[in-house]
């Protein structure tokens, strides 16, 4: 008689490859991961708190977008974490490597916000705000596609190039458009606009350099545990600067609801040509 099959197997958990479960339990690299998830729930109730008091609608919409930052990182980091978007990707010339590639998938949805934000304060309009997050998320999955791409080495660097020309529209918006916009605003939104871009563009240009130097570019420190965690502190320490101070900066200013923020303060995207 044929062997019956066991319907218990069935319903195992999906198994980690044991190369992840290695990587994992490195105290660096676990440390990198769980140190964020801590600093991003904590940021979550201090963002919340700070917002107690807004009844401002426009003020409102500015704080619920900057806590949906570390409401989704917490998520991200725990995906990565729990081993869930973890993978082995067998790059050409080099072997196999284990990959943090939630982190570029949930990109997606966290920096959107961030720009969405930015975007707000400076009184961009609707259009803009529409261009740079497409652009914005256009560059987040052309990243993901870059580090899962095994099929050739060069091709892995085609979509980094890709996904480098969609950052180069999102940072011209930031340095060129958005600086015009917020030209006519209250000095006070203006000061903070200018310290938000800067911060802003020299951390997002340190997404790419890690990348290019780190375990999934051109492996500088090797392809090892030890490389593998110090390219994640790397991306960590920039997102506690992308996420964490930019958030803290931004609502500490929009708590008091300052005139120039407010909804009638009457900024473009939400006003009708006729409007004005
Ligand atoms: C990748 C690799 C491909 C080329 C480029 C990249 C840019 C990534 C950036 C990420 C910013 C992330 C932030 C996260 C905070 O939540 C995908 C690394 C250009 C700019 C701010």
């Amino acid at each position: 008689m044929a062997p019956m099959p066991n319907p218990v197997a069935a319903l195992q958990p999906m198994q980690l490859d044991p190369a992840v479960e290695e990587a994992l339990a490195d105290p660096l690299l676990s440390a990198s991961l769980w140190g964020m998830i801590a600093l991003m729930g904590l940021a979550i109730l201090l963002f919340v708190y700070m917002g107690r008091n807004v009844t401002d609608d426009r003020v409102k919409l500015m704080f619920a977008a900057t806590i949906g930052i570390p409401a989704v990182s917490i998520a991200s980091y725990l995906g990565l974490a729990s081993g869930l978007t973890v993978g082995i990707v067998d790059i050409p010339g080099r072997g196999e490597s284990v990959t943090l590639w939630g982190r570029y998938l949930t990109w997606t949805f966290s920096t959107p916000l961030i720009l969405f934000a930015l975007g707000l304060l400076a009184g961009t309009s609707r259009a803009k705000l529409f261009t740079v997050v497409l652009f914005d998320m256009a560059m987040c999955v052309t990243g993901l596609a870059a580090a899962l791409t095994t099929q050739a080495l060069w091709l892995r660097w085609a979509w980094f190039a890709l996904s480098s020309a969609f950052f180069a529209v999102v940072l011209y918006i930031i340095l060129v458009e958005w600086p015009r916009d917020v030209a006519d605003r209250d000095p006070d939104v203006r000061e903070l606009f200018d310290r938000l871009k800067v911060l802003t563009v020299v951390l997002w240009v340190g997404y790419p350099v890690i990348w290019a130097a780190g375990t999934e570019g051109l492996a500088l420190l090797g392809t090892g545990t030890t490389a593998l965690a110090l390219t994640s502190w790397g991306y960590s320490l920039l997102d506690v600067g992308a996420k964490f101070v930019f958030a803290f900066l931004l609502l500490r200013f929009l708590a008091d609801e300052p005139a120039g923020v407010t909804e009638s303060a009457q900024v473009e995207p939400f006003v009708t040509p006729g409007d004005d």
